[in-house]
């Protein structure tokens, strides 16, 4: 024999003079166990927040409404299966309305009984006893009430309770490691095996730093790179001419020395390009550090030429080369590679007609030059065969803007064309 229940509706109190409220939370869902007084809304007007407690026992049915709702005097909230012996009980009011600012008194409802049937209530909400305002801060606040936990077990929930779950987020969350690797998803793991014969060898300690550096620039630093190409044809024979002349002497000058000296003088007209960013400041560096890419069998070094400007073409290649092979000794010192303020990627002597090179921050721009060809170029006349090299300029679009990028690429390429321009 079955105990005889009764399905009643729960319908919305007397709210004042308020209309059109809208539900802000809904504390039940269908099979939840309410208790009378229980919060089964937060309503909220443009002035307080309500709970809307239960005027029964029993077993929730059917909700009837959801967050965003309109609600008013009467409105039907809920079906619910009334607990043998229940009698329709008048509705209780819901709490005078509480003026946001106010600090409420008593605890109005909220409490949600555990559940006794675990086929009616699996995933019953926590119980969340707070006062209105409480609620509201926490809104504001964006705090998931359900995740703080009150001092003392069953008690209601107090500000400092919500003070001390913000203050352990945040703490946490600055715990946690800032690589930009971790806004990214890992890729699930591949058994490459599965598909042929495989070696495997664990990365260089060189590689694993750089990678984690490019990685960490690549995705941190919104990149734009510019194309633009020299004519070297002069620049080139002047080389090798002054190759020439100073064979004896076993100096060799390299279209690398042109490109230190150059983007120098382009830095000194162009400053932007020779900063960095602190924050929200642009630190504009008065002494050019040049640093080129060196590639060694170990991997890459950004060794650095400290001072350019005030070093002639000689002395430039000079450092140039003893730095190179002492990175390809794997000797550089920290101070070989630290305080850069630009750098210079050449992969002319290797090959490759343009390539777009990853800022070296806290540098806010790079250089790249590819292999010079001999291209026909229109002389007036009729065309001509010119030396070009192409370059590429990468620059952080938070310093530096896409027209400022364009002049400091046409004048360094200006300055590779008729290299006397840098003495200027
Ligand atoms: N176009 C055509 N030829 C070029 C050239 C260019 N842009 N740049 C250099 N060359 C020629 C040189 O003239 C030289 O020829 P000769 O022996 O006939 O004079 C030859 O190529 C070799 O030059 P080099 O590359 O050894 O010398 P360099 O001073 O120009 O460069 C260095 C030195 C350290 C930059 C270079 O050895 C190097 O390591 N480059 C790789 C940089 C790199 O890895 N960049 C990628 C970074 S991102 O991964």
């Amino acid at each position: 024999m079955s105990v005889a229940s009764t399905v009643r509706e729960l319908r919305v109190p007397d709210i004042g003079d308020f209309k059109d409220v809208p539900v802000i939370e809904v504390l039940i869902k269908a099979g939840d166990i309410v208790s009378k007084e229980a919060t089964l809304l937060v309503l909220e007007t443009d002035k307080a927040t309500l709970d809307v407690p239960s005027s029964l026992d029993g077993v929730v049915r059917e909700l009837k409404l959801r967050v965003g709702d309109k609600v008013n005097k009467g409105s039907l909230i809920a079906l619910l299966e009334a607990s043998p012996g229940e009698n329709s009980a008048p509705a209780p009011s819901v709490q005078s309305p509480v003026a946001i600012s106010d600090v409420p008194t008593e605890a109005l409802h909220a409490q949600t009984i555990p559940p006794e049937n675990p086929h009616l209530t699996v995933d019953a909400p926590r119980p969340v006893r707070a006062s209105p305002s409480l609620r509201r801060v926490a809104r504001e606040l964006g705090v998931d009430l359900s995740r703080v936990t009150p001092r003392l077990p069953n008690a209601r929930l107090q500000r400092e309770d919500v003070e001390r779950f913000v203050r352990a987020e945040m703490t946490r969350a600055s715990a946690r490691p800032r690589d930009a690797n971790a806004c990214v998803q890992a890729r699930p793991k591949v058994d490459f095996a599965r598909f042929g014969v495989i070696e495997r060898q664990a990365l260089s300690r060189i590689k694993r730093i750089a990678g984690a550096n490019l990685t960490h620039n690549w995705i941190t630093i919104p990149h734009v790179t510019n194309f633009d190409e020299a004519d070297i044809t002069e620049l080139e024979a002047f080389r090798l001419r002054l190759n020439h002349e100073n064979s004896k002497d076993g100096i060799k000058l390299t279209m690398l020395a042109f490109l230190i000296k150059a983007s120098v003088a382009a830095l000194q007209r162009y400053p932007d390009f020779n900063a960095s960013l602190d924050g929200e400041e642009v630190v504009y560096k008065r002494y050019f550090h040049i640093g080129f890419a060196a590639d060694t069998a170990s991997g890459l070094f950004v060794p650095v030429i400290r001072d350019a400007d005030k070093k002639g073409l000689l002395q430039i290649a000079r450092e140039a080369a003893t730095l190179a092979q002492i990175a390809r000794e794997g000797k550089l010192k920290p101070d070989h590679t630290q305080g850069g303020t630009f750098s210079i990627s050449s992969l002319g002597g290797i090959g490759g007609t343009g390539f777009t090179p990853i800022i070296n921050a806290p540098e806010v721009a790079i250089l790249g030059a590819a292999r010079a060809d001999q291209k026909p170029k229109w002389g007036g006349t009729g065309f001509e065969p010119r030396l070009m090299l192409p370059l590429y300029l990468s620059w952080d679009h938070r310093v530096i803007d896409g027209a400022a990028a364009a002049r400091f690429l046409a004048y360094l390429s200006l300055l590779l064309t008729d290299f006397r321009r840098a003495l200027l």
